[in-house]
């Protein structure tokens, strides 16, 4: 038996997130006018700020900065959440976190499936947010049971990626050509489809319990709802939108404008109303309209450690009971100011972030160190003394406020609905068929990694 020749895990994502990102400006054209005015801010950073493009070149590859960095879905049920994750799992994307999304007024809860790992990252961060609709709660039994019955009748899959999902899990991944088949298969789950599943009768229904409803139970697959690619200058992406002919949601979510960035900051367009026939009864075809597709944008900054999470949730929450945001943006600038005043307690440099234990960092030898540092010496002087320096971890994950204030700009201004707050961690982990990896583990490695070698590089040295 040869041996076969594994096309890697990485190759397969990036495959993927280039093919997704082509359907997905076809399908939405004015996802594709969000990216050339994204590829210019991208271009007039670069050129007005030189030491963030030599920063930039030595640690990123630059014609990939303004590619997408994730994209979202919203599953039905549990047997597709599972079956997600094994296809996720053969382009190295695995489920990180859990987003309890009802203390917000979406009926979801949601995980990240995303590459782990810096050299995984580094090769293409790619993830997507997914979501599990969760039917119980919405209060009306019979409409409940009504969508459980016509979710159950769907197949999102298309035979050839769970053949092709098999078909790696046995032999250990897949080589070149099925690899891009699986591809091209995969891809037709997160594909757009004009004509519902359901009468224009039945999606008002679901509509009115809840949108979001209606956007899973209503068609043939879960659709991809957005793609985000990455931004050097938020603020100026959101500024520039109207002029190209795009409306912003009201504010840009997650921290403030700051030096030293910090988690995560994100804003979109707003969903666009888009023709839907629905089935009529009559086996003909009746028009409609639903909303759902947006484009997004993201920058982002230092992983924090619990300590630096909880002062950011803490500041977050201030802020919010100073100038909830409104939809419609009347208070858009009073959000802003309120932000900018509140997050002054959040310290914005470096060293401080770093001496507060709020943020994650790898460390490194500086140029001096590498020729040689004294036999006896803590991490400290080390770094006191110009031997080692520090940098801060990317955060790559994302904020449940945040994605709250997403779904909800994209879900139409109307009132937001009350859920009762039910987070249950353990049924979504058992729907997944698998528990979901902690975020903080993942940095707090990579941190601990770095001193390692470090240390162990002085323990090489002469003393
Ligand atoms: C997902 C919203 C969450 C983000 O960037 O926080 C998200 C959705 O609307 O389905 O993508
Ligand atoms: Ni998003």
């Amino acid at each position: 038996m040869s041996a076969l020749s594994i096309f890697p895990a990485d190759a397969i994502r990036s495959e993927f997130s280039s093919a997704m990102s082509a359907m997905y400006r076809n399908e939405v054209p004015a996802y594709g006018t969000l990216m050339e005015l994204v590829a210019r801010v991208n271009d007039e950073t670069l050129a007005e700020q030189p030491a963030l493009k030599a920063r930039l070149d030595a640690t990123d590859t630059l014609e990939r900065i303004s590619q997408e960095r994730h994209g979202a879905i919203r599953l039905g049920t549990a047997e597709e959440l599972a079956m997600m994750r094994r296809i996720f799992a053969v382009m190295g994307m695995y489920p990180v976190g859990y987003y309890d999304l009802s203390t917000a007024g979406v009926p979801v809860h949601s995980t990240a499936f995303r590459p782990v790992g810096e050299e995984a990252l580094k090769r293409n961060p790619f993830r997507i947010f997914t979501s599990l609709l969760r039917l119980d709660l919405i209060a009306d039994e019979a409409l409940r049971a009504e969508a459980a019955t016509i979710l159950s009748h769907r197949q999102i899959f298309t035979p050839g990626a769970i053949a092709l999902t098999e078909k790696a899990e046995k032999q250990g991944g897949l080589e070149k050509d099925d690899a891009l088949r699986f591809v091209a298969e995969v891809l037709e789950t997160f594909r757009w489809h004009d004509k519902a599943n359901v009468a224009l009768s039945m999606y008002h229904r679901l509509h009115d319990a809840h949108r979001l409803i209606a956007d899973v139970v209503s068609f043939k697959g879960p659709h991809i709802n957005h793609l985000t690619p990455r931004t050097l200058d938020i603020d100026k992406v959101q500024a520039l939108m109207p002029e190209y002919g795009i409306a912003p949601k009201a504010v840009v979510e997650g921290p403030p404008t700051r030096t030293c960035p910090i988690l995560l900051r994100q804003t979109s367009f707003k969903a666009l109303e888009e023709p839907v026939s629905f089935q009529d009864g009559k086996g003909g075809w009746q028009s409609g309209t639903h909303t759902a597709r947006f484009g997004e944008i993201e920058q982002r900054g230092i992983a924090l450690t619990p300590k630096g999470r909880a002062l950011y949730d803490a500041l977050l929450d201030e802020t919010r009971k100073v100038v909830r945001p409104a939809a419609d943006g009347s208070n858009a600038a009073a959000y802003d100011a309120a932000l900018a005043d509140v997050f002054k307690a959040f310290p914005d440099d470096w060293a401080s972030i770093r001496a507060e234990g709020l943020g994650y960092f790898s460390y490194s030898l500086t140029e001096k160190g590498m020729k040689g540092i004294p036999p006896v010496s803590s991490l400290e002087t080390l770094i006191a003394d110009g031997y080692i320096c520090f940098d801060p971890i990317v955060y790559e994950d994302f904020l449940p406020v945040s994605a709250a204030g997403i779904f909800q700009s994209n879900l139409g201004d109307g009132a937001s609905q009350e859920f009762v707050a039910s987070p249950n961690q353990k049924r979504f982990e058992a729907d997944l068929g698998a528990q979901v990896l902690n975020e903080f583990d993942h940095y707090a490695g990579i941190e601990t990694a770095s001193i390692e070698a470090c240390l162990a590089a002085f323990a090489r040295q002469p003393a």
